[in-house]
């Protein structure tokens, strides 16, 4: 396809793999995060756009998808994957760790959609596709900050998904279990992970399914666990 999409927190984990798959297939992709020499190397790769962006500010959520228009001149799908997460009891818990998971993985959602909603009604077409987690449908100890971020997050998209359903827009949410990446610290790659973890391609190859959905129809959920996880 010649669709133009736009795909936060690409420089590594997930997004990086829903990046190189889009690509593969032939859409133009504008990678956006925050580290710069990771989003060149990647677009070296996908020949596409990099933006250095942080998605919980307005300003940067804004400038991205006005330099994705002038640039290719359209836009057609949004992967809201952009997230971050730490764990811990309630009480250890700093304020300022609190803010930085709500601030990236709730608002950070609510306002690259803000900056992409108003033009996807525009043109009555448009695809928003956000990764959450599976633990936007339940909860666990030492998930306070992280679990209440991802059911916030994962309320924006349904109510987004009922606002712009009669525009003709779609917003479709996968849920993955765990996922090989470098989320919370982490270190991908290791033989112990390869058999408890999704691989970052296994949520990419998500993204694609619900991307490639018949015009009329809407994905609009899309649960995924490796078959080790117990949840
Ligand atoms: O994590 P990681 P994942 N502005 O750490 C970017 C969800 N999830 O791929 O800005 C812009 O490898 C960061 O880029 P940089 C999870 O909640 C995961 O696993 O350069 N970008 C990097 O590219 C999250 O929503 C698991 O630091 C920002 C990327 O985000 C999504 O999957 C399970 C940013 C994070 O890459 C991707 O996470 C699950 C900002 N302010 C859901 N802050 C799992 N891994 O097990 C961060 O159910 N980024």
């Amino acid at each position: 396809t010649d669709h133009v999409a736009i795909v936060t927190g690409a420089s590594r984990g997930i997004g990086r793999a829903v990046a190189l798959l889009l690509a593969l297939q032939g859409a133009k992709v504008v990678a956006v995060a925050r580290s710069e020499e990771e989003l060149t190397e990647l677009t070296h790769k996908t020949k596409g756009l990099s933006l250095i962006a942080d998605v919980s500010l307005e300003t940067d959520a804004q400038q991205v998808v006005e330099s994705t228009l002038l640039h290719y001149g359209r836009l057609d799908i949004l992967v809201c994957n952009a997230g971050v997460g730490s764990f811990n009891e309630l009480e250890h818990f700093t304020a300022s760790e609190w803010d930085r998971i709500f601030d990236t993985n709730v608002k950070g959602t609510f306002l690259m959609c803000k900056a992409v909603v108003p033009h996807f009604k525009a043109q009555k077409k448009g695809h928003i596709v956000g990764i959450t987690s599976d633990v936007a449908k339940r909860t666990f100890a030492h998930g306070t900050a992280y679990g209440a971020s991802k059911f916030a997050q994962d309320a924006v998209l349904a109510s987004l998904r009922k606002e712009v359903r009669p525009h003709g827009v779609k917003v479709s949410t996968i849920y993955p279990g765990l996922v090989d990446t470098y989320f919370n610290d982490t270190t991908p790659g290791s033989p112990e992970a390869e058999k408890t973890h999704l691989r970052p391609s296994d949520v990419a190859q998500a993204v694609r399914y619900v991307l490639e959905a018949p015009s009329h129809v809407v994905i609009d959920e899309l649960m995924l666990h490796p078959l080790t996880q117990e949840w």
